[in-house]
């Protein structure tokens, strides 16, 4: 049984792998600030759990992150916290630098004090596992090759800038102290418990509700979209047998367009919960794109899948109606998370786009 430390694990991503982890068997320490997107109700089925110990904190904050550290001792830390949001890194760009620039590097350094002092053992066994994203390499045209390891960093937006910022500073710290890191940089995830403010649950619960579903642009634009589940046995797997330093590619092989995705997700609704009003189609509306909107994703994951055996499990059609089916079964969750603020973050972010029914 190994102990954890897992940052931002009431998130979409970090409670999926915590689950997991408690599943196996891990102890988890789970340091989240529980922001707008950090959701109790993600792990409400780890309620009384001895081993799943939660610590409402943020990781920027060192002194609570060594007392975590002295008083558990992990095995490893995986670092999943950040301002996770492109469209609200374009209107608060700063939020984004505190926690996923300064809060990252704060973690690293308050992480790093405590290893180096360590037995040689547990300095050798010890690792910092990095949760990044493939949007630090910029945008793809149609023809070009996917992102792999090797592709030079380009971030377009606030988000991916600050999140290639921190990937440096990990990087730096492994190459600077010799502190045991390894860094994934992964596609779109999909799948339960993702804060509806991302395109696959906005467009399904608006389309529950007779709402628009916006499409920004002419919904040309094209994403690898990867199951939350396979990402994490992803991590699991970089985390166990990874070479330490190093960085690994992660995706789903999935390219598909936004309105691909959107049509995807409104033929499922048609057949789970039709709407005697028509077709859930009929509600798209091309919006004013978002400002310096990336056109492609694309991760080759060759060197994951060679060195370390890794398969996705899903494929993005069934993997995506399971989404569907989450959504229409867990109507409390859904009712939580679209509180006061979210209605706030709607209005924010598109009243005042334009709204066309052709693109
Ligand atoms: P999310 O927004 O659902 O969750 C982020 C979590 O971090 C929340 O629980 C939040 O409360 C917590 N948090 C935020 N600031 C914090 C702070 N200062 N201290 C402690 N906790 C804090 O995000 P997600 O989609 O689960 O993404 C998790 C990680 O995976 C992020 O680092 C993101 O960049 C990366 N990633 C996401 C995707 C994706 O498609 N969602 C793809 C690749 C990589
Ligand atoms: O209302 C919308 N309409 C729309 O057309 C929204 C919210 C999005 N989109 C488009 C923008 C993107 O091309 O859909 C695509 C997916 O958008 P998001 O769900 O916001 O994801 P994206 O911007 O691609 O970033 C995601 O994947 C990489 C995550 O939010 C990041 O955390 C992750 O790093």
């Amino acid at each position: 049984m190994a102990t954890l430390l897992v940052t931002g694990g009431a998130g979409f991503i970090g409670s999926c792998y915590v689950l997991a982890r408690r599943a196996a068997g891990d102890r988890v320490i789970n340091l989240d600030k529980l922001t707008y997107s950090g959701n109790m109700g993600n792990l409400l089925s780890l309620k009384g759990d001895a081993d799943h110990i939660f610590v409402r904190g943020d990781i920027g904050n060192a002194e609570l992150v060594r007392h975590l550290l002295e008083t558990y001792a992990p095995d490893a830390v995986l670092h999943f916290a950040a301002e996770s949001h492109v469209d609200r890194s374009i209107l608060d760009p700063g939020a984004f630098v505190r926690t996923n620039v300064l809060g990252t590097c704060a973690l690293l350094h308050s992480v790093y004090g405590w290893w180096k002092d360590l037995a040689e053992e547990r300095r050798q066994t010890f690792r910092f596992l990095h949760v990044s994203t493939d949007e630090v390499f910029g945008a793809l045209r149609p023809d070009d090759d996917a992102f792999s390891e090797e592709t030079a960093y380009a971030p377009n937006s606030p988000y991916s800038a600050s999140k290639a910022a921190s990937d440096h500073f990990v990087r730096a710290y492994h190459e600077t102290y010799g502190f045991p890191t390894l860094i994934t940089n992964c596609s779109n995830n999909y799948g339960p418990r993702q804060f509806p403010e991302k395109l696959i649950p906005l467009v399904t619960l608006n389309a529950l509700a007779r709402k628009p579903l916006p499409v920004y642009g002419t919904g040309s634009n094209i994403r690898d979209w990867l199951h939350v589940e396979d990402h994490c046995t992803a991590l699991q797997l970089v985390l166990e047998a990874g070479r330490v330093g190093q960085t690994y590619a992660i995706g789903g092989r999935s390219e598909r367009t936004n309105l691909e995705v959107v049509r995807t997700v409104c033929a499922a609704l048609d057949e789970m919960a039709p709407s005697r009003e028509g077709p859930y189609a009929e509600l798209v509306r091309f919006v004013t794109d978002r400002p310096g909107h990336d056109f492609r994703y694309a991760i080759d994951c060759s060197k994951l899948c060679r060195e370390l055996g890794w398969q996705p499990a899903h494929t993005f059609e069934e993997g995506l109606r399971e989404t569907v089916r989450w959504y229409l079964d867990n109507r409390e969750w859904v009712e939580n998370v679209q509180s006061g603020d979210y209605r706030k973050w709607l209005d924010v972010n598109y009243a005042g786009r334009v709204q066309r029914v052709s693109a």
